[in-house]
């Protein structure tokens, strides 16, 4: 059962990603709401005319941006109604439209982000101080999940290794960690999975100072919708989805691999690194192939890339590993 507190589960019920999913379906009798309307807009609805006005208060503000050198193009992007209705964000339930009905309870002011660890000295930055720190970019990017589907997805943000520069970081810190907003009375939901809270996920240092990582404010040139990861997010684009933490309000610097929240569930399933990697299957499934949300039936069907597609950029960091060991 998957209703009770975590401590009433036995690990044998742990049930990761598609699992919980379909499960709760079946729970359920239905698949209910919004599921992948796929209109194919390409995104022409302001946030304002798609939301409530109870989901995100600030959802819909129009953020200042600049052209990016490290934008993707030449794929249609995945329609605002798409990315904004089929999410993951098992805080605020397991369903894919459950964030978007139940996320306008995150408070994403005020906010603050934590930076401590292996840093000069520990620092707290206002989510103001953030937004201004450089200009915010629109940089297009594919996005991956690790169940086989994707996006393409028009973010707002600068890169994560100018925010790195910042948190003053020593030469022992080996990697960088990132935890995600809880609290268990506004993400109810939390507590009906086995996972332990709050999100924690992470990249090793050069990673994290790749210029693609992308520390993530907005998207479609408007700040994040609370389902996407208000008020600030990690996208890190040629891994797995699982790897970019939602609502960051903590990064530590760490001197060793820090525990990360799918790793923890099932770590046979999935790995720290979590590069996208069509030769390396899933346990359960495989990788090779991948889903394209919004898109008509028969065009779905993608053939996933090595690193996402972005080899040329990232591949360099893993010279010399073993990427089937290393997944
Ligand atoms: N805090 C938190 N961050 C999270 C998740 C989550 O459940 N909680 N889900 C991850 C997964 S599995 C994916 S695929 C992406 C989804 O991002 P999107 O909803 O903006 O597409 O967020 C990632 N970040
Ligand atoms: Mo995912």
């Amino acid at each position: 059962m998957l209703i009770g507190k975590s401590s009433d589960i036995p690990s044998s019920a742990i049930t990761p990603q598609d699992q919980y999913l379909n499960r709760r379906r079946f729970l359920r009798g239905a698949v209910s709401g919004v599921v992948a309307a796929g209109a194919g807009a390409l995104g022409a609805e302001r946030l304002a005319e798609v939301f409530e006005p109870r989901i995100g208060a600030l959802a819909g503000t129009k953020l200042e941006t600049v052209k990016s050198p490290l934008t993707t193009t030449g794929e249609d992007l995945t329609s605002l109604n798409d990315l904004t209705h089929y999410n993951n964000f098992y805080e605020f339930g397991v369903q894919k439209n459950e964030p978007a009905e139940n996320a306008g309870a995150l408070p994403t002011r005020p906010w603050t982000v934590r930076v401590d660890g292996k840093v000069k000295s520990p620092k707290t930055f206002d989510i103001e101080a953030l937004l201004k720190l450089r200009p915010l970019e629109d940089r297009v990017y594919r996005h991956r999940c690790v169940e086989a589907w994707s996006m393409v997805i028009p973010w707002v943000g600068y890169s994560l290794s100018e925010f790195i520069n910042q948190c003053e970081p020593l030469s022992t810190a080996k990697y960088v960690q990132f935890l995600s907003y809880y609290d268990k009375k506004v993400e109810k939901w939390g507590s009906e999975t086995s996972i332990s809270w709050p999100y924690s996920e992470g990249l090793r240092m050069d990673e994290a100072m790749h210029p693609l990582a992308l520390l993530t404010f907005g998207l479609y040139g408007e700040v994040l919708p609370n389902q996407n990861g208000a008020p600030v997010r990690i996208v890190a684009p040629w891994k797995y989805g699982f790897k970019s933490a939602k609502s960051i309000v903590a990064v530590r610097f760490v001197d060793k691999m820090p525990p990360t929240t799918w790793n923890d569930q099932a770590p046979r399933e999935y790995g720290f690194y979590s590069n996208v990697n069509p030769s390396v299957d899933h346990p359960r499934w495989s990788q090779k192939t991948e889903r394209r949300i919004g898109l008509p039936f028969y065009a779905q069907r993608k053939t996933t890339l090595l690193f996402n597609g972005y080899g040329e950029q990232v591949a360099s960091l893993y010279n010399g590993m073993d990427l089937k060991r290393n997944f």
